[in-house]
């Protein structure tokens, strides 16, 4: 029995939380089982079947009955799987949906433009974008957590004698440029050894522009990738730049954004704990296709950079990527010429052309690099979903890795595949060129049906106090579950709350049609109810679909910043219906 103390002499009992395993599981026990007995045999049977792992040999699964012999007191003269022993093999973080022992195994040898690139954005801010402390102590947490695009803006120290990081133009504080060029050195590839690029935006004078250059190259010597040309035809590879530091430019009036202050949406200031646990919900990026600041000025591309011709050539020497001062229209800015560049846009500016130049954005990014930038306005450091920059095919989609919420939980999804690389290889159908580019407008046909069991949770009466959810009764759990993807593709579903359980059980069933599943992200979430106020959080976790293994697995859940918690866990059941085409 759970005990909670309602007041000094009222004590309600709850039922204490059950680990029995539920009905789907007894069910499929019982099917695959001879006699109330799963031996190898019939656990092979089982693998093969509903696991769709169609090259598990006798020695796996064996070593599974095996993994389970410290249980053997339980039953000491059966070889096979009890009940709970094929209940606890299947409830286990080593069967989670996206493989382990799956690594990098997507083709690494193709242009730079053709990867999703995780990226940060003012990446050396600790909180809030006008008055946290800058330090590279959030840069080695991104790294380390696979971030490959590490943004940094220089400013003149206040002696003028050397090289500040810091947001311009606010009242955050400033940190030594060189301590995070060195802690970027040290923890560059600890998440891989594919290569990481800093953007520097900078408002320096040509004499501190040379003290950067020399910082640079003393600092990271051979590792610096500088081109041979100014201007290349083609990125080179994640693969030939293995253990590189490449240098781009990212545009000096970013930060003017942060004063102007022309949205209508403009955030109050407030700290992130004050916002609620989940942060926005992600917009529906339905909307986002078809509507867009009116009020936002005229002009459509940032300025990239001054006047290259100013720059220190010992400094200009070193940027890998370059990126080109670019005016006009959009139309002109997307033109695609034989020399590649990078551009960056905000999120608002991107919107807008999303609206009118959809295929030219995603034939743009098949060549060229595309940098997306949150508006100046989300001084909390909130973001924006970053679906719509990826299903454009945009490159590098900067989010403030300081935030936390359902933007974020979708980037950290995305670059779960590929073994938590940083470099996720765009799906074929953004690359694909004449006489088809990819619409993400378009109506396309169904391609396959993405089908999701949610049977039950547990791990929260671990990691959680008696009383964290609810004062005087067990929690009320539900979960959510959808889908982040094209727009046609985008839904939320839940579960029914279960009341009052630690284990809850819902054995709910799922369908999301998709078209488009190379770009969809299956979002999870639980809440837990409560009546007469906001909801509390329960964990979220985001997987990409196109690495999801099929059949019965375990979903470890996450807190808002994306640290897996200790126990907490899902047991679901994926199923993948494909459609000829
Ligand atoms: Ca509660
Ligand atoms: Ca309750
Ligand atoms: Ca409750």
């Amino acid at each position: 029995m759970t005990t909670y103390k309602v007041c000094f002499c009222f004590h309600r009992r709850y039922k204490p939380a059950s680990s029995d395993p539920p009905e789907p599981i007894k069910g499929f026990y019982s099917k695959y089982s001879v006699n109330g007995f799963m031996g190898a045999e019939e656990l092979q049977r089982f693998i093969t079947e509903v696991q769709r792992e169609a090259r598990a040999s006798r020695e796996d699964v064996q070593a599974i009955i095996d993994s389970q012999r410290e249980f053997r007191h339980l039953n000491l003269f059966r070889k096979g799987l009890s009940l709970d022993g094929f209940f606890r093999f299947l409830f286990a973080e080593e069967n989670s949906p996206i493989s382990h022992s799956l690594g990098v195994h997507q083709d690494m040898t193709a242009p730079l433009s053709h990867y999703f690139i995780y990226t940060s954005h003012n990446s050396y801010l600790t909180g809030n974008q006008l008055s946290s402390a800058s330090s590279d102590v959030p840069i080695i947490k991104a790294l380390k957590r696979g971030v490959k695009v590490i943004e940094l803006d220089m400013w003149p120290n206040e002696k003028r004698d050397n090289v500040d990081i810091y947001h311009g133009r606010t009242l955050t504080t400033p940190v030594e440029l060189l301590r995070c060029l060195m802690s970027i050195k040290e923890h560059a590839f600890t998440a891989s050894p594919y290569p990481v690029i800093i953007t520097l935006e900078d408002h320096l004078t040509p004499d501190l522009q040379a003290k950067v250059a020399k910082m640079l190259t003393e600092t990271f010597g051979e590792m610096l990738f500088t081109p041979e040309t100014e201007f290349l035809e083609e990125f080179p590879s994640p693969e030939s730049l293995k253990m590189r530091i490449l240098i781009s430019t990212k545009p000096p009036k970013e930060y003017l954004d942060s004063k102007t202050g022309k949205d209508k949406d403009h955030e109050t200031q407030k700290g992130p704990d004050d916002e609620s646990s989940w942060g926005a919900e992600v917009s529906d990026s339905k909307l986002d296709l078809h509507t867009y600041s009116k009020t936002e000025s005229e002009h459509t591309v940032e300025d990239e950079d001054p006047d290259e011709g100013e720059r220190k050539p010992e400094y200009k020497r070193l940027i890998g990527i370059a990126a080109r001062k670019k005016k006009g229209s959009m139309t002109e800015s997307l033109a695609v010429d034989h020399k590649v560049t990078r551009m960056s846009l905000s999120e608002q500016t991107f919107d807008k052309a999303t609206e009118n130049h959809g295929t030219e954005l995603v034939r743009y990014t098949q060549r060229n690099l595309l940098r997306i930038y949150p508006k100046g306005t989300r001084v909390t450091s909130s973001n924006y979903n970053p679906l719509r920059g990826w299903i454009h095919g945009a490159q590098m989609v900067a989010l403030n890795m300081q935030g936390h919420g359902r933007s974020l939980w979708l980037m950290q999804g995305l670059f779960r595949a590929n073994g938590g690389c940083g470099y996720v290889k765009k799906p074929d159908i953004l690359l694909r060129k004449d006489p088809y580019e990819f619409d993400p407008k378009a109506d396309l046909p169904l391609k396959e049906t993405l089908v999701v069991w949610v049977y039950m949770g547990d791990g929260w009466r671990f990691d959680f106090d008696q009383s964290h959810f609810d004062k005087y009764s067990p929690p009320d759990f539900y979960t959510r579950v959808g889908i982040a993807g094209v727009p046609a593709d985008t839904i939320m579903k839940k579960t029914r709350i279960i009341e009052d359980n630690w284990t809850p059980v819902w054995n709910e069933k799922f369908e999301f049609p998709l078209t488009v599943p190379e770009l969809a992200l299956l979002r999870i979430e639980v809440h837990e109810y409560d009546m007469s106020e906001k909801d509390d959080f329960g964990g979220q976790t985001c997987l990409p679909v196109w690495e999801i293994r099929p059949g019965i697995r375990t979903v470890p859940l996450c807190d808002r910043k994306g640290e897996p918690y200790k126990s907490v866990k899902l047991l679901m059941r994926f199923e993948i219906i494909l459609y000829q085409s």
